[in-house]
């Protein structure tokens, strides 16, 4: 059976009693099929949705449901540090790097396949996910710490704004 909320405070459990260091690991070998994630879905035409599972002040665990085209902007990670599973589906991941001047130019780009983590930070500059493939997708993300602000890139103004990032359903107890 199923017990979903438990396993969702085991992989809590893990993360709040494992350094930084081992999130990957802990992501990589924890049974994601032991987690029904259909009651914390939503899904929105306009989109991608944030839902957050839990969120303390040392991380976030937050269900993001992506429609076929749905992408973020080009945008940083306030200095934290970003763990992505693909729970669902695939997804197009671009990177982008200021050249020497000043302008934003994509520098690499990977497909991110199901059950597969990625890791981003400022580090490496900036990114962007697309779920480009013909269905829908569904990724946890994994911020520490929590991120409330990142710095996105407006393609209107072609300059980079402070965007903040709110939840569309809260599932949290804490
Ligand atoms: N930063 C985006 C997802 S890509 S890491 C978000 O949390 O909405
Ligand atoms: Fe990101």
């Amino acid at each position: 059976m199923l017990e979903t909320p438990e396993n969702i405070q085991k992989l809590v459990d893990l993360l709040a009693n494992n350094s930084n260091e081992e999130y990957n690991a802990v992501l990589n070998d924890f049974d994601f099929s032991t987690i029904d994630f259909k009651p914390y879905q939503s899904w929105s035409s306009k989109k991608y949705t944030r839902n957050c599972l839990y969120k303390d002040l040392n991380f976030e665990l937050i269900l993001l449901c992506w429609e076929h085209g749905q992408e973020t902007p080009i945008h940083g990670h306030d200095g934290e540090d970003c763990w992505v599973y693909l729970l669902e589906g695939e997804m197009k991941e671009v990177f982008f790097n200021m050249d020497d001047n000043d302008n934003l130019i994509a520098d690499d780009s990977q497909t991110v396949e199901t059950n597969q983590v990625t890791f981003m930070d400022d580090s490496q500059g900036f990114h962007k996910l697309k779920n480009g493939h013909d269905g829908r997708s569904m990724s946890l993300h994994l911020y520490a710490k929590p991120i409330e602000n990142c710095e996105s890139f407006d393609e209107k103004s072609q300059q980079f704004v402070k965007r903040s990032l709110n939840f569309d359903t809260n599932s949290d107890k804490y």
